[in-house]
């Protein structure tokens, strides 16, 4: 029985985020449901488990198919009643969705970070809620890791390695000049990418980091970055993009620039998405570490074990393929994102 006490308090918590809910959904993307409505189902329906999501936003084919994935997940029939916002790449947007999540009382929130630092505060608030909160994605850099259950991701140290071990033992036996497009300043797979890539590549002499800046993720960052690339180095042999969204941007500025993406300048990518393996199988980009953004089945199995009583491990790192040409040529029929 809920006292009328605690009943007017979540009342107006409701209305408060109502007005939250609004402005959020005027950028459009966001998918949080009317709180009156789900208040009402969460009454009179069964007992749907409310969760939270933040998401960075939709800047790369990455994003959309991670997003895909939570949304194909957590469903109503499968026992959610998911919130869902779209930051739009802004930690602010973030943080203010995650506000909104607490003062709407969901039982779980889930976020992928945009940036590793800055999330201490609204991490406690959550934490002072007794809301569990589940990184999905990217991981945060913050000392008291009692903020959060669980991290479940790739490791992304171990996808520039593995990107930097195939350029050194295929690319790397001659001289070559590499150019970077790095992944949105701060965020955890830009600045681990970055480390693997050169843990992988420092003992190699023939391997030279001529250049790299941030294209955000983003085909239009990748783009721009790379034509500013190409105007100040006549000899740029590799491209090491972050991404494949951005590799595909600086498909365009090399092809603009008269020259023959994966023959004159190899380039090389991670995630795996559908149009970064057509350009593989295409000859277009020499070779692509995956990065899974299938995350909604161990999101709702992390929930429900939780929802249980049970416990789940800190970390779960999810499993990542790699391909050459021809191995995207065979995998792409059955590609799932
Ligand atoms: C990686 C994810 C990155 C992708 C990009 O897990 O955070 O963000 O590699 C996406 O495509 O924008
Ligand atoms: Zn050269």
């Amino acid at each position: 029985m809920v006292s009328k006490k605690i009943r007017t308090q979540a009342v107006a918590a409701g209305i408060a985020v109502l007005a939250l809910g609004l402005t959020a959904c005027s950028s459009g993307d966001d998918k949080t449901a009317d709180p009156g409505s789900t208040s009402s189902e969460g009454s009179s329906g069964g007992d749907a488990i409310s969760v939270g999501f933040s998401q960075v936003g939709a800047e790369s084919g990455w994003r959309a198919a991670n997003t895909k994935s939570i949304q194909d997940t957590l469903t109503k029939d499968a026992g959610f009643d998911l919130k869902f916002s779209d930051a739009q790449q802004k930690q602010e947007n973030q943080i203010q969705a995650i506000r909104s999540y607490i003062a709407q009382g969901v039982q779980y929130i889930a976020f992928s970070p945009v940036v590793e630092t800055g999330w201490d505060a609204v991490l406690q608030e959550a934490k002072a809620a007794n809301i569990p909160v589940i990184l999905t994605d990217r991981a945060v850099d913050t000392a008291d890791t009692s903020l959060y259950v669980t991290f479940i991701g790739s490791d992304f140290v171990e996808e520039g390695k593995r990107v930097g071990q195939w350029v050194s033992d295929n690319l790397g036996t001659e001289p070559i000049n590499v150019v970077e497009l790095q992944g949105t300043t701060g965020s955890a797979p830009a600045i681990d990418r970055k480390q693997g890539f050169e843990d992988a590549t420092k003992d190699n002499a023939n391997i030279k980091i001529i250049a790299s800046q941030t294209g955000d993720f983003t085909r239009d960052g990748g783009k721009k970055v790379m034509e500013g690339f190409l105007q100040a180095n006549p000899d740029i042999d590799v491209v090491y993009a972050h991404n494949d969204d951005m590799g595909l941007g600086a498909i365009e500025a090399i092809e603009a620039a008269g020259k023959k993406p994966g023959v004159d300048i190899k380039i090389v990518t991670i995630d795996g998405v559908k149009d970064g393996m057509t350009a593989l199988a295409d000859g277009k980009i020499n070779y692509i570490v995956e990065c899974n953004p299938l995350l909604g089945p161990d999101l709702a199995k992390i929930i429900k074990t939780l929802h249980d009583g049970g416990t789940v491990e800190p970390r779960i790192v999810t499993q990542d393929g790699a391909f050459d040409q021809e191995q995207a040529k065979a995998a792409l029929p059955d590609r799932q994102y």
